[in-house]
């Protein structure tokens, strides 16, 4: 068992702060399963100003992340300067509203890497070189704009993170719960078995356990109808 190692390309490196010490990804690093880092992609630059950003070639607002930096970092963490160079057993993901959707499959896809290196979009923009021609996957955590993808790689290394075995508190509710069945979770519900005149469903304080078991299968399917109806149709 060998540890998944993360490396995170930013020019934000003090953005992830203490982000990786919480919770599931505090105990996958304490067990050596996963190590992460956080670089400033700043370092990559051999100019005295060390600029990561151009203007964009046909005009246009904004500044473009320009390519050099991005490779000479995918070939420090790496080794390779180009897509078809990157060893087996790693990837490396640009982070951009551009990208494919990240997704369940995905991250169970990544959780079985040796190496994963994050690029972090910035700006209007990344020279589409590095898209084109540096990185094996350009993911997308959702149809709406961030200003850079910071809080993407946060998403997608808790995802991954908790999907390593023996990183996870629970052994089973990883494959069990949303999304690896296709439908939604079930509702769950604790104590008190009445709240402010809300009460428990009365099969669950039953102890008939395939009752519940029918019962959650059929609340999943509801939810879903309701919030997702997309999963149903595919
Ligand atoms: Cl990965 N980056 C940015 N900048 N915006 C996004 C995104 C990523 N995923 C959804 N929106």
């Amino acid at each position: 068992m060998t540890a998944l190692r993360i490396d995170i390309v930013t020019i934000f490196p003090d953005y992830f702060g203490e982000a990786f010490d919480y919770g599931i990804i505090r105990r996958a690093r304490a067990a050596g399963l996963i190590e992460i880092k956080a670089h400033d992609l700043r370092s990559w630059t051999s100019d005295k100003h060390h600029v990561v950003d151009d203007r964009p070639f046909g005009g246009g607002d904004g500044m473009i992340l320009k390519p050099e930096p991005i490779f000479a970092a995918v070939e420090s963490l790496t080794g390779a300067r180009r897509r078809v160079d990157i060893p087996q057993g790693k990837r490396v993901a640009l982070l951009s509203p551009q990208g494919t959707p990240f997704s369940q499959s995905l991250a169970a896809d990544l959780a079985d890497c040796e190496q994963l290196v994050l690029i972090c979009g910035r700006y209007e923009g990344v020279d589409e070189r590095v898209a084109a021609s540096l990185v094996t996957d350009e993911i997308s955590i959702g149809d709406y704009v961030l200003s850079g993808g910071e809080p993407a790689a946060l998403v997608v290394v808790d995802a991954v993170a908790r999907l390593i075995p023996g990183g996870l508190g629970s052994e089973t509710s990883a494959v069990t719960e949303s999304f690896s069945a296709g439908l939604l979770d079930y509702p769950h519900y604790t104590r008190p078995t009445e709240f402010e005149g809300l009460r428990v469903p009365d099969v669950l304080l039953t102890g008939h356990h395939a009752e519940i078991e029918r019962w959650r299968q059929q609340a999943a399917e509801e939810k879903t109808r309701k919030n997702r109806p997309d999963l149903l149709k595919k």
